[in-house]
């Protein structure tokens, strides 16, 4: 037996253990010592059932991404339910932790299921671009029907013990700390039950999927209804397939259908593209240098300065996380405002059932309301949310660096600004940190902690550490114009800006980043935030000076690169198409034809893959990984696609300095490199 599982008998029960940290994946070492365990436990005379669990921090997590892809070696899960489905020998899933995925999959196979009231059992295959290949499209419509399985392995979101129990796909709830010795009085139970007749097991049953049979209206209504959500991705559409399939077919045609179409999704670039990205947000908290050694400084109150939005959603992260926050405004209007919009955040949650009025108002009370910095003087970190300018970010630093306490971290939450510059207005820097939040912050899960010149191994290791408190997904990045995401990003707007002056009306380059993936274009983007808002601050003759100076502000007033009607659906609009063309007239910028979408996304977006190149050679950013997290993660950049680093290496290195060039865009040095060399950014 493999040093992996180990089994012991109690009376008549055999109980398989399996041990392989940190979340006993499926991989070929615990389905050998499964196989194994089970072999064992099944030979064994004195054994009547069995009950199977894990030990460490979870039940099984699932398969092993790293295995996904790849052939697989012998035992395959089929072997293991075979041995599971016995007819003799009733099997129990004792579950707490997380039983995903593969992991769920073999509990499914089980007879019956056991679960403490804090375990999670889900099939989150969908947000690795795969389906659960191992039965669980086959299994879960037979116990919770056609409907709810759409939901639940669509979604991939895990559910609770309870909810699992009171839709059947979890038999018993047993106490915390008391799962084993309850789940062996289950195991002596179904053996008794056994003995009279033999148990159902979760493929014979019908009555549920028989519900659904011959209604492919269902699976079309539920497309229809999510067409939105599902738009770039395939699995979810596989998944559809395969659950209806259970409706429709036997048992185990419907199994030989589930994985002809996970096949069909394990070999594509988009699943390849979200199993990196699963990685890849994994990755970001590992920096060289900063080990589990250095001491993270504990963090039990914070200060936010500046009430507007930022400051405010700032300030959400961590009343949800129960850290207690002294909110500092200049006036007592702007003070009740940011206060009121907080509150008014948190009962529309409630409202809509995901919270209760009593997590409201406990949340409401981690607040302290000030209206002098003088009041952070005890806090543990400060963290500055005002206005984008760097005279007053100094100012404030000076002041914080007088009132703030020894040890504590003074943070800017600046977005462009040079770190370095605000550090230097304290007399003491190497306890200066950038969280630069994105917005919405208290929904963005993207958390970008800067590393100025000065800042303290300690400083660094708390931020990335409190980001993962807060439920962010931390990144770090270096000092330099706009960090990462932005930095980046906004060269897509600027290649935007461009090409519309050449041809390509809005209409057009908004849809094809639309067709991309983006949630919406630039112009559409740029109407809904507000020409005024973004235009600001340039001195040059752009489209938005042009279209402000016609009071076209956008959506919120006449109308932008688009015209709106009262319903705010957009139209072409002549007004900008007539300001397009004369700055383009006055810039001397001419017409150069017809381009097609792959053209339009190729112009927009290899500069981004260009200055992300650039932002990896300045060591900017730690790995070409982390920059897909940060546009991922900040930009909502399709996740299908990987990230521009991983896209550019599906695109190919050598297609995208040739394109940059025609572009007259001087590659970056490293893209010209990997180009040259054959390598890639992320394989
Ligand atoms: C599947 O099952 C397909 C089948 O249907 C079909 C088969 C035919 N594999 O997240 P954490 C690593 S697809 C490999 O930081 P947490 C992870 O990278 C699978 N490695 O911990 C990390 O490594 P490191 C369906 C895995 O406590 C370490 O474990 N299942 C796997 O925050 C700790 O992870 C899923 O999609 C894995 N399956 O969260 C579940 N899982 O320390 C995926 C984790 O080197 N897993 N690792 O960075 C999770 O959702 C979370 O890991 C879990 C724990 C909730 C379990």
């Amino acid at each position: 037996m493999s040093a992996i599982g180990s089994t012991e008998v109690i009376g008549q029960v055999g109980i398989l253990t399996i041990d392989s940290p940190p979340v006993n994946a499926l991989g070929h070492a615990v389905r050998v010592a499964l196989h194994e365990g089970l072999a064992e436990l099944l030979a064994d005379e004195r054994v009547k059932g069995i009950v199977l669990t894990c030990a460490g921090r979870t039940f099984f997590a699932g398969a092993d991404i790293t295995e996904l892809g790849k052939p697989f070696k012998e035992p395959n899960l089929d072997v293991v339910f075979e041995q599971l489905e016995n007819r003799e020998k009733p099997v129990v899933a004792a579950i707490f932790g997380t039983a995903l995925g593969g992991g769920f999959e073999v509990a499914l196979a089980c007879h019956r299921r056991i679960a403490v009231p804090s375990a999670k059992v889900g099939l989150p295959e969908v947000l690795l671009g795969v389906l659960p290949g191992a039965g669980g499209t086959q299994r879960l419509p037979r116990l919770v029907g056609v409907e709810a399985a759409l939901d639940i392995i669509t979604t991939g979101n895990p559910v609770g013990a309870k909810k699992a129990h009171d839709l059947g796909l979890v038999d018993k709830l047993a106490e915390e700390g008391k799962l084993l010795e309850q789940a062996i009085a289950y195991c002596e139970e179904l053996i008794a039950e056994n003995a009279a007749a033999p148990l159902w097991r979760v493929r014979d049953l019908q009555d549920k999927v028989e519900l659904s049979r011959g209604k492919p209206e269902i699976y079309a209504d539920f497309l229809k209804k999510n067409a939105r959500a599902f738009r770039g991705f395939k699995a979810p559409f596989n998944i559809v397939k395969t659950i209806e399939a259970a409706a429709e077919l036997s048992f185990d045609d419907g199994m030989k259908r589930e994985w002809e179409l996970f096949e069909e999704l394990v070999s594509s670039t988009e699943s390849a593209a979200q199993r990196y990205f699963f990685f890849a947000e994994r990755s970001t908290a590992k920096v060289s240098g900063i080990g589990k050694d250095v001491a993270k400084l504990p963090i039990k109150s914070v200060g936010v300065l500046g009430a507007g939005t930022m400051g405010g959603g700032i300030t959400m992260n961590f009343l949800n996380a129960g850290i207690p926050v002294t909110l500092v405004e200049t006036n007592q209007a702007a003070l009740d405002r940011g206060i009121g919009v907080i509150r008014k955040n948190y009962e529309n949650t409630a409202a809509k059932g995901r919270m209760t009025s009593e997590q409201v108002e406990q949340r409401m009370a981690l607040i302290t309301p000030s209206l002098s910095k003088n009041d952070l003087g005890e806090v543990d970190l400060i963290i500055e949310a005002v206005f984008e300018e760097l005279g007053l970010k100094k100012e404030i630093f000076g002041e914080l660096d007088k009132i703030a306490k020894k040890g504590a971290i003074l943070a800017s939450n600046t977005s462009f600004l040079d770190l370095d510059a605000i550090a230097a207005s304290t007399s003491r820097p190497e306890d200066v940190v950038g969280l630069h939040f994105f917005s919405p912050a208290n929904v963005m899960r993207l958390l970008e902690v800067v590393r100025g010149a000065k800042t303290r191994p300690e400083v660094v290791a708390t931020a990335m550490n409190l980001g993962k408190i807060i439920g962010k997904v931390p990144v770090l990045s270096g000092v330099c114009d706009g960090f990462i995401a932005n930095r980046v990003m906004v060269q897509r707007g600027f290649a935007a800006d461009q090409l519309v002056l050449e041809g390509p009306t809005p209409e057009q380059i908004d849809k094809a980043l639309y067709d991309y993936g983006f949630a919406m274009g630039p112009f559409a983007m740029i109407d809904l935030v507000g020409l005024d808002v973004i235009g600001r601050g340039s001195n040059e003759r752009t489209l938005y000076s042009d279209l402000v100076a016609l009071d076209r502000l956008g959506q919120k007033k006449n109308g932008g690169f688009y015209d709106y009607d009262e319903k705010r659906n957009a139209t072409p609009s002549p007004v900008a198409a007539k300001v397009i063309a004369d700055l383009a007239a006055f810039k001397g910028v001419t017409a150069k034809g017809e381009k097609s979408d792959e053209e339009i996304v190729a112009a927009l977006l290899y500069p981004v893959v260009n200055e992300a190149a650039k932002v990896l050679e300045e060591g900017i950013a730690l790995r070409a990984s982390d920059i897909d997290v940060a546009c991922v993660l900040g930009y909502n950049w399709p996740v299908y696609t990987g990230g521009p680093m991983f896209w550019a290496d599906t695109v190919g290195l050598t297609k995208i300095v040739d394109g940059l060039k025609a572009m007259g865009i001087e590659p970056a040095k490293l893209l010209l490199e990997k180009a040259e060399s054959g390598t890639s950014f992320t394989r």
